[in-house]
């Protein structure tokens, strides 16, 4: 209510609030993404006189006609708009939103005009409209193409018109056919060239930012769709096949705790033979496999599958926990064990791994002078990116493991996370983003004034949820866009 409340005072109708000093910024094409974004969080919490304000607010008020951004982020559109009035109409029920849904669905579909009717991603939304001849990009991030299909979808099972869903399915289609192609097969490049609908010739890999919600995407497509096998199901599969291959590893820790990373992988091709490389490295946004890979495991009846979930969400906590203030930076280095099932800690392991990692010549004593003075804890080799923006990913994991488990441990795991979040980052307005999560004793973590949208939309949903009964917006009923705005699956 404070979060929200600061939005309604200080930003009504635009996109955010800094929430220290008050003000309005516009940072999604100026449409209000927090208040659409904040629409089924405020119905999920009971909360239904701040919704019907809301909901009035978004149909007199936000017309997606016009912009005054220059170029327009069509996975950002799609996930928090599209997604958060086709999240909102399918708990409600109010026809405003599905009409509101359709008007950004139509103008987000002119983004696939193309000569290949691949979409341009970041789309000059001003050319269209003038007429203006457009291809999609060369450099097209896998992530921002690969994850369009849960909402275009829904919007044609709800409007009854097929178009947005033939839209998204041949992009689905392409990468079915490149998935085997590639120098990691199961996996696709983090750059893709949609506009000559080359998806298989980049040699960077990961599931983390720019990837991630690709492959998020392809058991939550079937879960939307009721089904187990399929397409998507079989691109799910293989991808996991392959990440688990080449991805996954183990971080070396001082309590040898069995857990779970993804890290990222350079792919060099010489003499027709593919050499890779794992970079140990991991983040904040990578903490969704842990609850993406247990919607799969259930969906798919794969038990394997829930172990590592299990793993990953682990992974996740070790990392908020590693932390004196308990919460993990926006990304990490790690050092990583030489067998996933047998890893005693090892200092001077740990220490080498620094040195490597940082390029650093000098001896051990070196690696003790670095871990003193950036602050790592046992394991960090590096910590590149010290903040923490309000992501939801890790409370996300937690969230969808307590589902499916129905073990109230992961409550007291969301509990801790949410305490040493919300310590280190409220203000007196709101909740901040902070610029770094590891101060010295004494010192603060540096408030970035900054309050994305998913805070509300996501992060606080999640949370919300976690601590309510199981039957609220169930997960046999309801499969949430990455955006965390439920859609309503079809049954078999
Ligand atoms: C959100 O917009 C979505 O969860 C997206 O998939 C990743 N980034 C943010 C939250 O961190």
């Amino acid at each position: 209510m404070r979060s929200w409340k600061a939005y309604k005072e200080h930003a009504w109708l635009r996109d955010e609030v800094t929430p220290i000093t008050g003000k309005p910024v516009d940072t999604f094409g100026g449409w209000g993404a927090t208040l659409v974004d904040s629409l089924d969080t405020l119905y999920i919490m009971g909360l239904r006189e701040e919704f019907s304000l809301a909901v009035e607010a978004v149909s007199n008020n936000i017309s997606f006609e016009t912009t005054e951004a220059k170029t327009i982020n069509v996975f950002e559109t799609t996930i928090r708009f599209l997604g958060g009035l086709l999240g909102a109409y399918d708990l409600s029920g109010d026809t405003r939103l599905l009409s509101k849904a359709q008007d950004v669905g139509d103008m987000l579909y002119k983004a696939f005009d193309t000569p290949n009717h691949l979409p341009v991603t970041r789309w000059d939304i001003h050319a269209a409209a003038r007429g203006e001849p457009q291809t999609a990009h060369g450099n097209t991030l896998l992530a921002e193409l690969g994850s369009l299909t849960m909402e275009f979808s829904r919007l044609s099972i709800l409007t009854g018109n097929p178009k947005y869903y033939d839209a998204v399915q041949h992009i689905s289609e392409l990468l079915a056919a490149a998935q085997a192609k590639t120098k990691v097969p199961g996996l696709w490049p983090i750059v893709v060239d949609a506009s000559h609908e080359e998806f298989d010739l980049g040699s960077d890999y990961g599931l983390s930012g720019m990837a991630d919600s690709a492959y998020e995407y392809l058991p939550k497509m079937a879960a939307l769709f009721g089904q187990s096998t399929g397409i998507y199901a079989d691109m799910y599969l293989r991808s996991m096949e392959a990440s688990n291959k080449h991805l996954f590893f183990r971080p070396m820790t001082p309590k040898a705790d069995d857990i779970l990373f993804p890290g990222s992988l350079h792919a060099s091709l010489s003499d027709n033979h593919v050499s890779t490389n794992l970079d140990p490295s991991a983040g904040h946004l990578t903490c969704f496999v842990g609850g993406m890979l247990a919607l799969g495991g259930r969906v798919m009846s794969n038990k394997t599958h829930v172990e590592w979930a299990d793993k990953f969400t682990k992974g996740c906590i070790w990392a908020y926990s590693s932390f004196e203030r308990g919460v993990m930076p926006e990304t990490m280095s790690l050092t990583p064990c030489s067998s996933r099932y047998d890893c005693q800690w090892s200092n001077s392991s740990w220490h080498g791994a620094i040195l490597s990692t940082q390029s650093i010549s000098t001896g051990a004593e070196g690696a003790v002078k670095v871990v003193e003075e950036q602050r790592l804890p046992p394991s960090f080799t590096k910590i590149p990116d010290a903040r923490y923006i309000l992501r939801p990913e890790a409370v996300e994991s937690v969230f969808v493991m307590y589902r499916v488990t129905g073990d109230p441990s992961w409550q007291d795991e969301a509990w801790r996370m949410w305490t040493a979040i919300d310590k280190m980052t409220h203000t007196e307005l709101a909740n901040t983003a902070v610029w770094n999560v590891n101060p010295k004793p004494g010192e603060d973590a540096g408030k970035a004034d900054s309050m994305e949208s998913f805070w509300l939309g996501e992060t606080l949903k999640y949370l919300y949820l976690i601590f309510s009964e199981p039957e609220l917006v169930s997960l046999d009923d309801w499969v949430f866009n990455t955006e965390a705005h439920p859609f309503r699956r079809l049954k078999k």
